[in-house]
């Protein structure tokens, strides 16, 4: 039965996609073959347990399919030991801190309001109920990460888990360094790379590995796969993770998602990956440099990955009345809390831009450079229709151009 009313909602989301300019730092558009897979034959079965070990007849060729995602995982990673299976990010964060912690345990971890992640413990999380969650931030001037601070803290605090690892953060993290601190203090050391996951496949950023004790990644963003999680270990730790994941929070595994998993990773270890990569940084960097030279307030004057903030209050509006700016001009682009903001996080001071969903579709320096003269001229005419209207009329045509590129 043909679902028409639905049919209209995706082909209306199709359209969004196409000819909008997604500037959202943790989006991705999934290649055909990646999409095809999800939506495979592969929806229809229960596949639970591990390979070999199911509950489940008929599971021979998801045994084959889930090792073989884990082995291209432990290649990318240099991992020991690999679990495809997580629904999401935060799903493999919880079954970490349910494996390796105790209610009441300690976590070290970065703020949200300073570019870290829900998952690591904020307040309004069911981790801040269950755990002692002491956070650092960064430093007041600088805005990087302040390693003697998180050294301080977990000599303070004596944590058991360290988790470093950001959504929001545009410079290149010291895995090295916080393993130190965390073999200092006897903790374990988890890197959720969820966002800078492509990269690091790519060689564009030091890799956690060998330092970190766990990593967690999503699979949809740099990664460019479908949406999910992975958890990565060393070997020791593997059959804690794995059975924490299933069966102690999760039932079945999403196979078709665990197949496009794969399918990403073959994509990941290709050379064309690695340009993409490269191309999805030089973007950041030559739309940061541009922002700053026409007097926007970019954080930490730069980045080292796929993202920046900016701290837009200087023009008079919040990162909230830019986001609804810039989504007036089908520019979708997400407002965001900026270190020591002043304003409250629904209506935070910043915004938050990344160049890996745009890079896919084709965009090089040039374009970018497009983009950012779009998105100032709607900030600046924010209260002018007809030009917010013309506007919108140059964002579909600039995308009609880079499709046909
Ligand atoms: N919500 C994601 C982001 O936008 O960074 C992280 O899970």
């Amino acid at each position: 039965m043909k679902d028409v009313e639905l049919q209209t909602l995706v082909q209306q989301e199709q359209y969004r996609q196409q000819y909008g300019i997604n500037l959202i730092a943790s989006e991705n558009y999934a290649s055909k073959e990646i999409m095809d897979i999800t939506g495979s034959v592969l929806c229809n079965k229960y596949v639970e347990g591990y390979p070999s070990i199911r509950y489940y007849s008929g599971c021979a060729v998801y045994d084959q399919i889930e090792l073989l995602a884990i082995d291209r995982f432990k290649k990318i990673f240099k991992a020991e030991h690999v679990n495809v299976q997580p629904h999401s990010g935060s799903q493999a964060n919880a079954a970490v801190y349910l494996a390796v912690l105790k209610p009441g345990n300690t976590i070290l971890s970065m703020d949200l309001a300073a570019g870290g992640h829900l998952s690591h413990g904020h307040k309004v999380n069911w981790t801040h109920q269950f755990y002692n969650i002491v956070s650092y931030g960064v430093h007041p001037v600088s805005l990087l990460l302040d390693y003697d601070e998180i050294e301080r803290l977990a000599l303070l605090h004596k944590p058991k888990l360290i988790i470093v690892g950001a959504s929001a953060y545009s410079r290149t993290i010291d895995f090295e360094r916080c393993a130190a601190i965390a073999a200092q203090v006897g903790a374990l050391l988890m890197a959720d790379v969820a966002h800078i996951a492509g990269l690091i496949a790519a060689d564009l950023h030091p890799s956690p590995f060998p330092h970190a004790d766990i990593v967690t990644m999503t699979t949809h963003k740099t990664f460019r796969g479908p949406r999910g999680g992975v958890i990565m270990s060393k070997k020791q730790l593997g059959k804690s993770l794995d059975k924490m994941l299933m069966p102690g929070m999760q039932g079945g595994a999403l196979m078709n998602h665990v197949a496009g998993k794969a399918t990403a990773a073959l994509e990941a270890m290709q050379p064309s990956f690695v340009t993409y990569q490269k191309q999805v940084i030089s973007n950041a960097q030559v739309m940061a440099q541009m922002f700053m030279s026409l007097g926007y307030k970019v954080l930490t004057g730069g980045t080292d990955n796929h993202l920046f903030l900016i701290d837009v209050l200087p023009t008079g509006m919040n990162g909230r009345q830019v986001e609804q700016v810039l989504e007036s001009v089908d520019i979708f682009i997400n407002r965001n809390a900026i270190p020591f903001d002043t304003q409250p996080p629904l209506h935070p001071s910043g915004i938050r831009i990344g160049t890996p969903a745009i890079t896919t579709f084709g965009a090089d320096e040039k374009d970018v450079c497009i983009i950012v003269s779009l998105i100032d001229r709607a900030i600046k005419n924010y209260d002018r229709q007809e030009i917010l209207q013309d506007i919108k009329k140059e964002v579909h045509h600039f995308m009609i151009h880079l499709h046909q590129k």
